[in-house]
């Protein structure tokens, strides 16, 4: 890489990569950027003309000449990386501070912009916008058609809706009120006609073809969103913004933004999995090597859970110890909610005694809380008014409206009030004492709620950050923590885990209360598949990504058999925990070997291919054998022939095909067209695994795991005599069909009935 300066007074400053060239006018800071390629041949991408922005007390400060500029190394995970310091002169008494940091193989830039106050007096600042650029001062050119282009919306928290959107209409921007409060980032701007707004990271993209990130790596004070406005289908404005809050930058000081990846993904590359990769190292991400899996009680009891209902699915349990590792317990116990230490009358004897007895069978408890929540009807509403967050005119700011809730309103707890802080503190030592090491943190966008914060006091985001890592110290470094209900930028570096999605619920979708929120939000199996989809490429980069439950009842629910699959199929992909929320006792032992088959989790990250759709259409997963395991939803109303593209995979030649839903061989194929297996039935999902030719021996397809091959086969051989013997281990009772393709001959089929290890010998017949 080059990194060179014009020799005329305040001439360019260039910066040349392998993957992109950078051209930055070191007086108004107005950079151009461009990767190498061509639009029209769908790998190139231009951003012509963008800015950083400031506002200040109702002016928008623009740099406009130059005071320093230079250059050095700087030492990052992935080797030595370039960093240009720019300082330019604004409106006096301001200074606009410019870092850039790319390398070569990086695809896109690090742009962090600072704000210097040079005066005397102190000023509000209102945001900073590290990227702005607009269309009559700029020129964006992104490879395709630009009716396929498509904005990303991340979605603030756990449950808010992701996907790509298309440039038309109004963005859903919900019901006001407590129920929009919870799916919209304070200090963002509502979506209206023409303005779409992402949280935290956007893509801009035809497909697969190359495109456009704006994605912020830190989160450690600030809310930060990206908006784009656009007329009749065309991109007029784009802005990557830091919410300042109005919060004072005094005399002599500099107030930094918070760090932004601008990414330029080429055709095929991920973009958000590139941005959660770089976020999640920039935070910290403590990434969890080992995955769990789960009992939880809520989608099966809901808030009418009894302690006896625990200690029979317990029992039913059995058959599982050692492949499900966690009994978690979800709302439902408390007297009410904000009061986690007294008891709901079907926990009569508390919680110790059952987190004892959970253990005592094998399992690790999990407990869910809602720590900045209080109902209003709580004992710590009524006796600590003072606790809670409240709005513009003093009263209380409601955080959420759940009928299935005492009292039905529950309030916010202030994270900055250091009672508060200590009174949860306690709680979440208290239920470790009781043995709970897995804590289901819910409804986390309450500690944010509400107005500006004082300008002596911690930044919303920092507040909640400082609460909850005072959380996971209060509950020790062996505690699994879950988040959920959480706003995802400030999450990054606190969770083990984190929801990804909205509620799942034994229906496949609910219009009715999709109507109510204004939002695709509410708890419905589709609507949570498809952000499980979306948000897919986060896994392992921010945290283990918590696809949420699945559900394998035959009764008491209304999912079909194929939605009951598609559901199972989007939860293994995902590479994410298994939690199962049945009432095991009367689960049919069909649908019980469709649990088994989904154990242990398949903990890898799926690759995401997006297509032209708003969520992907295809994960796929590659495993250690060669494999590839495949899957596409078919999220449409009708049957559908799902073709999957084997060389955008990777694989050339021919592939061996196994239906893993069908339970059956489909023969090899060549990889040149795509294959086509039968139709597709309404949300019904198809799962295939792929082996490649030249991959002797080699298991073809089982139907003991949803892996079909990948996580049971510890070992195989062909011996010159013509046996091939096969190892197999997988944790518990198995019982299934296998195929395998020894050193030589046709692929032979056995049966297997086994308990964690079988070995087999095969003999191939003659070919
Ligand atoms: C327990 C549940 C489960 C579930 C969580 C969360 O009223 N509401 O708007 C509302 C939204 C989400 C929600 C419940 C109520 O679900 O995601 O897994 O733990 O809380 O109450």
């Amino acid at each position: 890489m080059d990194v060179t300066r014009s020799d005329t007074p305040g001439g360019m400053v260039r910066i040349e990569t392998d993957r992109l060239e950078l051209q930055i006018d070191p007086a108004t800071l107005r950079i151009d950027l461009s990767s190498d390629g061509t639009p029209d041949e769908g790998s190139g991408v231009q951003l012509l003309g963008f800015r950083p922005v400031a506002l200040v007390g109702g002016r928008r400060l623009v740099a406009s000449e130059t005071l320093l500029d230079g250059w050095g190394e700087l030492r990052t995970r992935s080797g030595m990386a370039r960093r240009v310091e720019l300082r330019a002169r604004s409106e006096p008494p301001f200074e606009l501070h410019l870092y850039v940091e790319t390398a070569d193989g990086w695809p896109g830039v690090v742009v962090e912009l600072a704000l210097h106050n040079a005066g005397e007096n102190g000023v509000a600042v209102e945001r900073l916008d590290a990227l702005a650029w607009e269309e009559n001062t700029g020129r964006l050119q992104l490879p395709g058609r630009p009716e396929d282009l498509r904005f990303y919306r991340m979605g603030y928290q756990s449950w808010s809706p992701a996907e790509r959107l298309r440039l038309r209409g109004r963005d859903a921007r919900g019901r006001p009120g407590a129920l929009r409060r919870m799916h919209f980032a304070p200090g963002a701007p509502l979506p209206r006609r023409g303005l779409l707004v992402s949280d935290f990271v956007t893509e801009l993209r035809a497909g697969d073809k190359a495109g456009l990130v704006l994605g912020f790596l830190s989160h450690n004070e600030f809310l930060t969103h990206a908006t784009l406005r656009h007329a009749r289908g065309r991109v007029r404005a784009l802005h990557a913004s830091v919410s300042t809050e109005g919060r004072a930058l005094g005399a002599r000081r500099t107030l930094r933004a918070e760090r932004l990846w601008i990414g330029l993904p080429g055709p095929g590359e991920d973009g958000i999995a590139e941005w959660a990769e770089r976020a999640g190292h920039e935070m910290q991400a403590p990434v969890p090597a080992r995955n769990r899996s789960g009992w939880s009680s809520w989608y099966q009891f809901f808030t009418r859970v009894c302690a006896r209902d625990v200690q029979r699915n317990l029992a039913a349990l059995a058959p599982f110890r050692g492949r499900i590792d966690t009994v978690q317990i979800d709302d439902g116990f408390q007297r009410a909610v904000g009061d986690w230490l007294e008891f709901a009358p079907g926990f009569p004897d508390g919680l110790a005694g059952l987190a004892e007895e959970i253990r005592a069978a094998g399992f690790r408890a999990g407990l869910w809380l809602a720590p900045f929540l209080a109902s209003r009807l709580s004992e710590i509403a009524r006796a600590h008014p003072d606790w809670l967050l409240r709005g513009a005119r003093g009263r209380p700011l409601v955080a959420c409206i759940n009928p299935g809730w005492k009292g039905g309103i529950a309030y916010a707890l202030d994270p900055a009030r250091p009672q508060a802080l200590d009174w949860l503190e306690h709680v979440v030592r208290t239920v470790g004492e009781w043995g709970f090491d897995y804590l289901k943190l819910d409804f986390l966008y309450a500690a944010l709620l509400g107005g500006r914060r004082p300008d002596d006091r911690a930044s919303r985001v920092s507040a909640y950050r400082n609460a909850i890592e005072r959380l996971r110290t209060a509950a020790g470094p062996d505690t699994f923590l879950v988040g959920c209900g959480a706003p995802l930028g400030p999450s990054i570096g606190l969770f083990d885990a984190m929801r990804v999605g909205p509620d799942v619920a034994p229906a496949w979708r609910n219009r009715w209360t999709d109507r109510l929120l204004g939002l695709a939000a509410a708890p419905a199996a589709e609507n949570s598949v498809r952000n499980v989809l979306a948000r897919a490429a986060l896994h392992q980069r921010l945290w283990l990504n918590d696809p949420d439950c699945v559900l394998v009842r035959q009764s008491d629910t209304h999912l079909s058999p194929d939605e009951v699959r598609t559901l199972a199929a989007v939860v293994a992909l995902s590479g994410g925990p298994v939690v199962v929320s049945d009432d095991l006792e009367r689960v049919s032992p069909e649908r019980a070997e469709l649990l088994s088959r989904l154990l242990p989790s398949l903990g890898r990250t799926p690759h995401v291919t997006w297509g032209a759709g708003a969520v992907p259409e295809q994960l796929h997963t590659r495993f250690p054998d060669g494999s590839t395991l495949v899957l596409r939803v078919n999220l449409t109303r009708s049957a559908r022939t799902l073709p999957i593209d084997a060389r955008r995979l990777g694989l050339g030649g021919r592939v061996h095909l196994y239906d893993v839903w069908g339970e059956r061989y489909c023969g090899l194929h060549p990889t040149q067209r795509p294959l086509e297996l039968d139709p597709t039935p309404a949300r019904g999902s198809l799962l295939v695994r792929l082996v490649p030719e030249d991959r002797r021996p080699a298991v073809l397809g089982s139907s003991l795991h949803v892996g079909a091959g990948a996580l049971e086969t510890a070992r195989l051989r062909a011996a010159p005599d013509g046996t091939t013997r096969l190892e197999l281990r997988l944790a518990g009772h198995r019982s299934g069909g296998i195929l395998v393709l020894p050193g030589t001959g046709e692929p032979v089929p056995a049966r297997l009935d086994f308990t964690d290890t079988a070995e087999i010998d095969l003999r191939s017949r003659a070919s």
